[in-house]
């Protein structure tokens, strides 16, 4: 083992299975939280990893491949692709995004297997199973379908309920149905290997209740729960042709051996294992000098280890895992805390993948491929996580948060500070005058006593004046706060702390009224900017986990090389998370702007989503179609080129611009909504196409007679006006 000497955090996402795309209940539950939870600790300069990867054995693959009649190799490498290109765009920092089916993690998970039958943990048993004689066939786990011995659900599949949660042998399943026939199972017998998990109980009871004061009550009940009915021998082979075989394992006959692989739940919790395995291998191809290997993490005392997961997944991570970790005595560490979220539900409804009540991380993207959609689908989320009960996305509520949170608080406070610094202050980190000499350290005290959460007399601080004072107060109050709550894994209530150090920046520059003493007393408008500027950098660092893209445009803003707490493989690093309160700009550093960092989303593209959801993509594309019209109808719109010849922003409006136009033979004016998106000097002398035989109307009091054409992305954000390809003369018909 190599350089063991520090604490360290090794964190793990459930690993997805590689048979359909990630939508956004999986992204809520198991992968966002994960990402905040990193990147917060990276930025603390805390030696992290963070190791996830695609499941991609077991019955959900082979039953997949079936659907799609192609191979399970097919579906895993389709869906292992698109889900790894799907999280990277989602921003989320993995240190390695693996596969089971690696041989890597063939070898560890057979070294385990044979590790237990050498220490007599596996009981080799004749079972009944279920047999389906018309597919010819044993019927594991999901291949069958019945009862819930439990609760009575109608769809419990053969290993597990997916309404109560019960794990069950398959037999105790009422009235079964094979999935592959439909017809009634017989019992038939075959051999299986079983884990001696009934030795664990007084173990596993002693771990988890020594987490009862610090894991989530969901987790430790549920765990209780299954301790309570007592751990039992568990079958950990399965009768499959996809999976690891254990044909070959030191210890089987090779005649018993055929046709079985390992049970997919035993082995793809040790993925989490062989993922790490994968990443130093990929660090050593990169760069010999690696300082670093698997057991540093796995089998260190000092290896905080936390498992992100969702709701279904618990037992496996507080029950069997540990067991397994355990059993191998040899050094190996468990789950410091499982922080397992509930589910997210969307618009009201679960999520079904059948009724397409989804929303696939990957349409998300394809409709909202700007890196501030993504920031606010990760804010909205974030601020959404289902960890005490289930929660809900809305589409109106993805528009509100962005619209009048990201937009209107934080996106608003970066924007008013900078547009002022690069109007009046040339762009550049104002000086502050004689009398403000002592700010800077008299601002950094006050930071430390508050946060030191010290006694102190006001009085004391000469330069800052009341609102100052309550700027740090707000601000050393959210730090705190949002700190610990990410600490406990309360990410809800971290991000909504976060977001309120905005609001108290932006009472701050309010009360100021720098537009007033811009005249009136200069030396405290440049103080006043000062301090806002100083802010751009600490909300860059605070905000970096949430919303790291829009971060980094602040940091590119600043000049500054950004620190939004990327993966650099366990190294410990300087923490800037903690000092991100304090002054650390220097006067006259010059700045930019980072364009508008949350464009508001428009009712009509929010409205377009709703429309989709709950249809299928051949409903979506029939609908299209149904709205055609015919080619008289068409001609009714009479197009013309025209040539802009003039163009000015409308007064007091950010969105209209007033072009007036040459159609050959005459000349018109028109008042189009671009203004967002075009200077009226680029316009100028452009040939466009415009609709002319629409009756006038008057927009903000000035008449429009007529419309150019534009063309805008799915998501609103991006427009580009319909110009000609070649030189054509204005008033040319258009058809
Ligand atoms: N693939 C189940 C799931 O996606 C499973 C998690 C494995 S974690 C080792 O819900
Ligand atoms: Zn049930």
């Amino acid at each position: 083992m190599k350089n063991n000497n520090y604490e360290r955090y090794l964190v793990t996402s459930a690993l997805p299975y590689a048979n359909g795309y990630i939508h956004l209940g999986h992204c809520a539950g198991a992968y966002l939280p994960a990402d905040i939870y990193v990147r917060f600790l990276r930025l603390q300069g805390k030696s992290t990893i963070w190791v996830c990867g695609s499941d991609e054995h077991g019955v959900a693959i082979t039953i997949a491949a079936e659907k799609e009649k192609v191979s399970p190799q097919e579906i895993i490498d389709k869906y292992h692709y698109a889900n790894k290109e799907a999280f990277e765009k989602f921003g989320m920092t993995f240190d390695i995004y693996s596969r089971t089916s690696l041989s890597i993690h063939h070898q560890t998970a057979r070294e385990f297997f044979e590790d237990f039958l050498q220490k007599g943990l596996l009981l080799e048993k004749e079972e009944e199973q279920f047999f389906d004689p018309v597919a010819n066939m044993f019927l594991p786990d999901r291949y069958v379908e019945g009862i819930c011995p439990y609760c009575g659900y109608d769809k419990a599949r053969g290993d597990q309920c997916d309404n109560c949660g019960a794990y069950y042998n398959q037999l105790e399943l009422i009235s079964p149905k094979s999935m592959i026939t439909g017809q009634k199972p017989i019992v038939k017998k075959t051999t299986h290997w079983f884990f001696r998990f009934d030795l664990f109980q007084d173990f596993m009871e002693k771990y988890i209740e020594s987490k009862s004061t610090s894991w989530k009550e969901n987790v430790l009940q549920q765990s209780r729960s299954w301790l309570k009915e007592g751990l039992k021998e568990r079958p950990i082979t399965r009768d499959l042709s996809w999976g690891i075989p254990i044909e070959g394992i030191k210890g089987i006959e090779p005649e018993k051996a055929k046709g079985k692989v390992m049970y997919v739940w035993f082995e793809a919790v040790l993925g989490y294992i062989s993922a790490t395995k994968h990443l130093i291998i990929e660090l050593e191809k990169k760069n010999e000098q690696v300082n670093t290997d698997w057991e540093s993490w796995w089998k260190n005392p000092k290896t905080h280890y936390i498992a992100f997961i969702g709701k279904d997944n618990i037992v496996f991570h507080t029950l069997l895992f540990p067991a397994l970790l355990y059993a191998r005595n040899d050094g190996f560490i468990l789950p410091e805390n499982v922080p397992a979220n509930e589910f997210l539900n969307l618009e009201g409804q679960k999520f079904s993948k059948s009724r397409f009540w989804t929303i696939d991380l990957r349409d998300f993207i394809q409709d909202f491929p700007d890196e501030s959609s993504i920031d606010a689908l990760r804010y909205t989320l974030a601020c959404n996580l289902p960890e005490t009960k289930d929660s809900d996305f809305s589409w109106k509520d993805f528009q509100l948060r962005n619209n009048s949170e990201l937009a209107a608080i934080f996106g608003n406070f970066i924007n008013r500070t900078i547009q002022f610094v690069l109007k009046n202050f040339n762009g550049k980190i104002p000086h502050l005058s004689e009398n403000y000499i002592l700010l800077k350290h008299e601002w950094n005290t006050l930071i430390n006593l508050l946060l030191n959460n010290s006694e102190f007399d006001y009085s004391m601080f000469h330069t800052l004046k009341q609102n100052e004072i309550d700027l740090a107060k707000g601000l050393a109050k959210s730090f705190k706060n949002a700190t610990k709550n990410l600490e406990e894994f309360k990410f809800r209530d971290a991000v909504f702390e976060i977001m309120n150090s905005a609001r108290f920046a932006n009472k701050y520059f309010n009360d100021e009224e720098p537009w007033k003493t811009l005249k009136t007393n200069p030396e405290v408008c440049a103080k006043t900017l000062y301090i806002c500027t100083q802010l751009l950098y600490s909300f860059a660092v605070f905000f970096a986990p949430v919303i790291p893209f829009s971060a980094k445009k602040i940091f590119e803003a600043l000049n500054l090389e950004p620190n939004l707490g990327e993966p650099n493989y366990g190294t410990p690093s300087e923490d800037i998370w903690s000092n991100i309160l304090y002054f650390n700009l220097d006067e006259g550093m010059p700045i930019k702007s980072p364009g508008i960092l949350f464009p508001n989303f428009d009712d009509k593209v929010i409205q377009k989503q709703i429309e989709k959801l709950g249809k299928s993509p051949e409903q979506i594309w029939e609908e299209k179609r149904k709205n055609r019209i015919s080619y008289q109808d068409f001609e009714k719109v009479q197009l013309k080129v025209a040539k802009i010849l003039e163009a000015e922003r409308v007064k007091k409006s950010k969105k209209l611009i007033r072009l007036v136009i040459d159609l050959g033979m005459e000349k018109r004016q028109i008042v189009a909504g671009i203004g967002e998106h075009y200077k009226p000097e680029e316009l100028i002398d452009k040939t466009i196409v415009v609709v002319v035989n629409l009756e006038p109307v008057k927009l903000m009091g000035i008449e429009s007679d007529g419309m150019l054409l534009a063309a805008n992305s799915e998501d609103g954000q991006k427009l580009s006006l319909v110009t000609t390809m070649n030189e054509i003369a204005p008033g040319s018909i258009v058809k």
